[in-house]
């Protein structure tokens, strides 16, 4: 998969260097382009940003910078799709994550400031397929937070990424109920013991009990995701 950024903050995204991503990257099964936005501007201030029409507070990213940015990207590329993450957008989930994991190309569009201007999504849109996506009901002030959560859920679903392809289903929301609690050695920690069953070797005992866990963790504190 090619993964491109645009931002304004591009050595936010050098961490991307190092764990799982980092290894992905360097054995060529996630290859990456940070673009920094102001590379596209052409004034002395390296401007991205200016003054809302109709008024009210804060600025707006200037158009153009963004459409110079996101042609140098989008010419000539192959049915990627271009992502803004936004508190406007869709709710980002697991499908999401499973979704864009299927693409061979996304594009990542960092905003700052109150937004950016309209004009950019929409001209986005005339182009490649576009999606304004959030990552949850809370305020950040920009979206590369965001773009790396989403990277890091998108990146270890693509296949080789990590190891052992059994530890992507027995997870929190993969299907559907929150993760059962884990245990492993000593035994006993300061008084605390592992669940007997857990240490029986009945296989069968073993699922019923971690099942049950899944069941009542999200009872008690997501029961939004039963119904
Ligand atoms: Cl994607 N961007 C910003 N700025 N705030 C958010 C968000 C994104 N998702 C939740 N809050």
């Amino acid at each position: 998969m090619r993964i491109d950024i645009v931002t304004i903050f591009p050595t936010f995204f050098d961490v991307l260097d190092i764990s799982l991503l980092g290894k992905a990257r360097q054995s060529g099964l996630i290859e990456l382009g940070v673009h920094d936005l102001r590379d596209f501007t052409h004034d002395r201030h390296r401007t991205v940003d200016d003054t809302p029409y109709g008024g009210g507070a804060g600025m707006v990213m200037k158009p153009e910078p963004w459409g110079e940015a996101l042609d140098a990207i989008l010419d000539g590329a192959d049915d990627p799709v271009v992502v803004f993450p936004s508190p406007a957008g869709e709710v980002f989930t697991q499908r999401t994550a499973r979704e864009l994991a299927q693409e061979q190309h996304l594009v990542f569009g960092c905003g700052r400031y109150e937004g950016i201007d309209q004009r950019v999504f929409d001209h986005a849109a005339s182009r490649a397929r576009v999606r304004l996506i959030s990552i949850g009901d809370y305020v950040l002030n920009g979206g590369e937070v965001a773009t790396m959560a989403m990277i890091e859920a998108i990146g270890r679903l693509i296949p080789g990424v990590v190891g052992n392809p059994e530890s992507l289903v027995q997870e929190s929301h993969e299907d559907g109920l929150l993760e059962y609690p884990s245990y492993t050695k000593p035994a006993v920690w300061r008084g605390l013991e592992v669940p007997p069953v857990l240490l029986s070797g009945n296989h069968g005992a073993v699922d019923a009990w971690r099942h049950e866990q899944q069941l009542e963790r999200t009872r008690a504190v997501r029961p939004d995701l039963l119904s």
